[in-house]
């Protein structure tokens, strides 16, 4: 039923350019189409061009798939007016686009002449390994001399970026930033009719408009799709309209009627949001020929009527109407354009098909994780210019401060964000209360006096934006550094670093990148402020995305270090970090005995930086066991860790992983040979965080034969008050465990 709906559209097409009569009159190219529109008659077979490449790709998409040499069928049959978008589009706008935006993408292509989009797309389709996009890994669309990064199938989930980066673009011109685009550059952002009710889409259209009204220009051009369907589902009559229309903020248009009037009406759309730098949505009414996508059985739903009445619909036939009846050509030249596109997409369909595919993991995953490990230490490892030290910090130069003589971890955050914000102008730091207040706990305190409010800022409340600006400044060039309020609420958002801001160097083969570095404060453990949400001790979520580096300090000097690790490894590999802060830990001065300070430590000056796999270990060679623990648990580890000494005898080093992914394994099985017995304490809940189940099982299958063991907090939400302490990990289980494996005496009992 389908393949005969493929081919009554065809022919339906094909049938109308032979039944139309000649023109009464022929327009030259540079000829209005009709009298006052801004589209000339040789743009408008420019883009019916364009528009039946596209078309032709989605037929051969789906000969290719009933070969068995094709991946992907979902078309953009009935969306093609948005090649007028990318027609009107300079090529240094970026582009993040839905994928019925084929006709676009087509158009847009042709003002780069280097590009052979027919092939490119037909590359992708096979998922051969010359595709210059994604290289094979996923259909996209996608294109870097275009400035298409390549999006996900997560519907919606680019239209955060998206404003991302028309903000950061802004904020790069106010502070005086290059950025690879020129200064009037806008971005344009696509989607579909039922993905803009995703939370993603409406953060991203709300964040546009937020921003606007706080007086930041967003230049963004909203694309919306309609074709009155998700997949089964038909969006309600004039529902866009009425969600968008008479909006402040938000600038609403229309691009219906023939393909003159979407080009006007479009023109002043790209118009207004270059010139007045507002947000602009367009919608744009389509048609989805021929179902959601090849698998999918349309008539399980809709009516053969319905169907047909759609393809009655076809704008291609309108346009080849409009081409005709204006004089911008002859029926017989466009259906010689159709049939000529038709034999240049198979034969190009051959040669693509017969391309390379990757082959190897390690083809698949080079561009993943990338890590150049000398560019990295040599990033992190820099330093600013004394005189701006001084100018900065005065007489507190933090590594000579005297009075107090050391800091807690939240100073040595501070001050550690204070050299990098220093030395890099491209640094942004950025998230909720942030600014002004300094942060929740203060650890940004005074960023903003020092900085600015265009590097310091604060953002609206929510974390799917903070990780789309971020992604848009990483994508521009810049730095940022942007800052989630609790761990709990990563989840909030976590789409944006794991479907996307992880995904982007593997998508694009390493062409695109968003380096970042998001600071999280989390884990548990806080005194007198708590119940699960501010105490969340569960990091498997972030330790389960392909290429994120995830580090946690347990003490302020390590937590300079590993800050300054991370933003190298960002800005020399691209890469996108986590940096998780344990919030009972920011202020904590002691180590054994309350005023003991043994958990202040001294400021390691710049120039001083820890890269992935580099660990701590306390202690001596000749001990009973090691305990692995990091954060908090590192803390409540060095306390067990001198109750064995001194109430059993049993010696223990302690080591401190420091990264929680990847995990320095190597380190972890070099200490267990070494003591001969290891105990993983692991905070996270038992089966939360994968931390002590990864590392046993690393040393059983790396043939570790000694003792092992894990002490591991309850799987359990945290509950409020006293009460964190019974599913939470402590002192005395590290005690048990640390006794139970070297065969001593239990501690007294909890
Ligand atoms: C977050 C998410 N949920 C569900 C899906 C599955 N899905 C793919 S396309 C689609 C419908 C999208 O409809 P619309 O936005 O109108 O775009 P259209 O396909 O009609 O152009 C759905 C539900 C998805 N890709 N992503
Ligand atoms: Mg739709």
């Amino acid at each position: 039923m389908l393949e005969r709906r493929v081919e009554a559209v065809e022919a339906a097409l094909d049938e109308a350019l032979r039944s139309l009569p000649p023109p009464a009159h022929r327009l030259s190219p540079e000829d209005p189409l009709v009298p006052g529109s801004g589209l000339t008659a040789g743009r408008a077979v420019e883009l019916f061009e364009d528009q039946v490449r596209s078309r032709v790709l989605d037929v051969v998409a789906r000969e290719l798939k009933q070969q068995n040499l094709g991946y992907y069928t979902i078309s953009s049959a009935g969306h093609e007016q948005n090649a007028v978008v990318g027609a009107l589009l300079r090529p240094n706008d970026p582009c993040f686009l839905h994928y019925r935006s084929g006709g676009l993408m087509m158009a847009r292509a042709r003002q780069h002449p280097g590009c052979d989009p027919i092939m490119d797309t037909l590359l992708s389709l096979v998922a051969s390994a010359d595709d210059p996009i994604a290289q094979g890994r996923h259909k996209v669309w996608g294109n870097r001399a275009l400035w298409v990064p390549p999006q996900t199938s997560t519907i919606a989930s680019h239209v955060p970026k998206a404003t991302g980066t028309a903000f950061a673009h802004a904020r790069a011109r106010r502070l005086g930033l290059p950025t690879p685009l020129p200064d009037d550059a806008i971005v344009c952002c696509s989607f579909g009719d039922a993905s803009v009710n995703h939370a993603s889409a409406l953060a991203g259209i709300n964040a546009a408009r937020y921003s606007h009204r706080r007086g930041s220009p967003v230049p963004i051009l909203f694309l919306c799709e309609d074709n009155g369907l998700g997949i089964s589902v038909d969006t309600p009559r004039g529902w866009i309209r009425c969600m968008f229309g008479d909006l402040p903020h938000l600038r609403y248009i229309e691009a219906d009627g023939e393909i003159d009037q979407i080009w006007d009406a479009v023109a002043g759309a790209v118009r207004v949001c270059r010139e007045t730098r507002t947000p602009v949505f367009v919608r744009l009414p389509t048609v989805r020929l021929w179902g959601h996508a090849g698998s999918d059985v349309e008539s399980g739903y809709r009516t053969l009527e319905q169907i047909r009445s759609d393809e009655q619909r076809d704008p291609l036939v309108r346009n080849a109407r409009r081409l005709v009846t204006t004089g911008a050509g002859a029926p017989e030249d466009l259906l010689a354009l159709v049939e000529g596109t038709r034999s240049r997409v198979r034969e190009t369909a051959k040669e693509a098909a017969s391309r390379p595919k990757l082959v190897t993991r390690a083809d698949v995953m080079a561009p993943l994780a990338p890590c150049d490990e000398a560019s990295a230490r040599a990033e992190a490892s820099g330093a600013p210019a004394a005189e701006a030290r001084t100018a900065l910090f005065g007489e507190d130069i933090p590594e000579r401060v005297t009075t107090p003589a050391r800091r807690t971890l939240a100073a040595h955050i501070n001050a550690a964000l204070r050299d990098e914000l220093l030395r890099r102008p491209e640094m942004l730091v950025f998230g909720e209360d942030v600014g002004r207040k300094g942060g929740v706990y203060h650890v940004t305190a005074g960023l903003q006096q020092a900085f600015g409010s265009g590097r310091v800022f604060d953002t609206l409340l929510d974390e799917t934006t903070i990780l789309g600006v971020a992604q848009g400044a990483g994508l521009l060039g810049m730095l940022p550094v942007p800052e989630i309020q609790y761990l709990a609420y990563v989840h909030n958002a976590l789409d944006q670093l794991r479907g996307e801001a992880a995904s982007l160097s593997f998508f694009s083969s390493g062409q695109f990148t968003n380096p970042m570095v998001v600071r999280v404060a989390g884990l548990a453990y806080q005194k007198g402020f708590g119940g699960h949400f501010h105490n969340d001790n569960s990091v498997g979520a972030l330790r389960d995305i392909p290429g994120l580096l995830l580090a946690a300090p347990s003490r302020g000097d390590d937590a300079a270090r590993l800050l300054r690790g991370l933003l190298g490894v960002a800005k020399a590999n691209g890469r996108v970090g986590c940096f998780l802060e344990p919030i009972a830990l920011y202020h904590e001065k002691d180590l054994y005995e309350p005023g003991d300070g043994g958990w202040l430590f001294d400021y390691p000056p710049p120039g001083a930086a820890l890269l992935p796999g580099e660990v701590r270990i306390y202690g001596q060679g000749d001990a009973d066991l090691v305990i692995v623990s990091y954060a908090n648990g590192l803390r409540l580890s060095l306390r067990a860790a001198r109750r064995l000494e001194a109430d059993h005898g049993v010696r223990a080093r302690v080591l401190d992983l420091r990264w929680l992914s990847p995990l320095p394994f190597e380190a972890v099985r070099f200490y267990a040979e070494a003591c001969g017995r290891v105990l993983i304490a692991d905070e996270c809940r038992a089966t939360g965080g994968g931390i002590a189940e990864a590392l046993l099982s690393d040393l059983i299958e790396h043939g570790y034969g000694g003792p092992a063991a894990s002490v591991r907090a309850a799987d359990s939400y945290v509950p409020l008050g006293p009460a964190a302490a019974t599913v939470l990990l402590s002192e005395d289980d590290i005690v048990r465990g640390a006794l139970d494996l070297a065969g001593g005496q239990p501690a007294s009992p909890a």
